[in-house]
């Protein structure tokens, strides 16, 4: 009875964070728009502040500044406060807001966006807390072997299903930034979205290190990419690893396939398979 009550508590402790801190995932990095105090939260709290400083009682600068301007039309005024407040009325989606790391010097304003209208719920996707937290998770174990990701080319991040071509897909837009395209049901499990998302990061990262011009993904790259899905699900999700090798390995195309000799041939090292690319 007792160790019932202990797991339930931790299960409530547990969602609470999750539900409370809503975007947390990447710790410091990853905030969304409208919220002032950057606490991870945006609450009627936030409104307040921005209220404070449109009528100049308390004056904010630098990140908090700029994640004030909720509706993103580059100024802050009681419009953004009005936005904070129907954002915790669940009447209007934030938007992500990547701080920038003071002591990175390869920094620049990329931004990692994902589309907000996903979190709408008539319209949206189903499962979107689940999707956006194994996005933000597959960023930041991305950016522990790949220090730059995310600060070159900006990336949109979308989930469609229906009539919007092949999904999961990379595609540079206007020779100006990425989006990526999953292909995720509101059933999906989180696995999937880990290992469809982790593929197109990948690709991401290759037009980062070598420019939005790049020449269209080739074999080589294709097994890369698939050997990265694979690592990080052998190091996130390890009890689905090896279906997911046993999966790719009866792939038809020949990149997917050879994913997993890649991810093999580096001994299952993102580290490795970085200086592959
Ligand atoms: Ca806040
Ligand atoms: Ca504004
Ligand atoms: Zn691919």
């Amino acid at each position: 009875m007792k160790k019932c009550v202990f797991v339930l508590l931790f299960v409530i402790t547990f969602t609470t964070v999750f539900a409370a801190s809503g975007p947390v995932y990447s710790a410091e990095r990853v905030y969304y728009y409208g919220d002032a105090d950057m606490d991870g939260q945006i609450t009627g709290k936030d409104a307040f502040l921005i209220l404070r400083h449109v009528a100049r009682l308390e004056i904010m600068s630098g990140d908090n500044e700029k994640i004030s301007d909720a509706n993103l039309n580059g100024t802050v005024d009681a419009l953004d406060a009005l936005q904070v407040l129907k954002t915790v009325a669940k009447i209007v989606s934030p938007k992500v807001f990547t701080q920038k790391s003071q002591n990175d010097p390869a920094n620049s304003t990329a931004r990692v966006e994902i589309n907000g209208n996903l979190d709408v719920p008539e319209s949206g996707l189903r499962n979107y807390k689940e999707f956006s937290s194994v996005i933000v998770q597959t960023i930041n174990y991305y950016k522990k072997y790949i220090s730059t990701l995310g600060t070159k080319i900006d990336l949109y991040i979308d989930n469609a299903t229906q009539d919007s071509g092949w999904t999961p897909v990379t595609t540079p837009v206007f020779r100006k930034f990425v989006i990526i395209k999953l292909g995720i049901r509101e059933n999906d499990p989180q696995v999937k979205i880990a290992f469809q998302f982790a593929h197109e990061l990948m690709h991401y990262a290759f037009y980062e290190k070598y420019g939005i011009n790049k020449t269209f993904a080739d074999v080589r790259e294709e097994s890369i990419c698939t050997a990265a899905s694979l690592i990080y699900i052998k190091d996130s999700f390890p009890m689905e690893f090896q279906s997911y090798v046993e999966y790719v390995k009866n792939l038809e195309n020949e990149g997917y396939r050879k994913g997993a000799e890649v991810a093999e041939k580096v001994n299952y090292d993102f580290r490795q398979l970085v200086k592959m690319m």
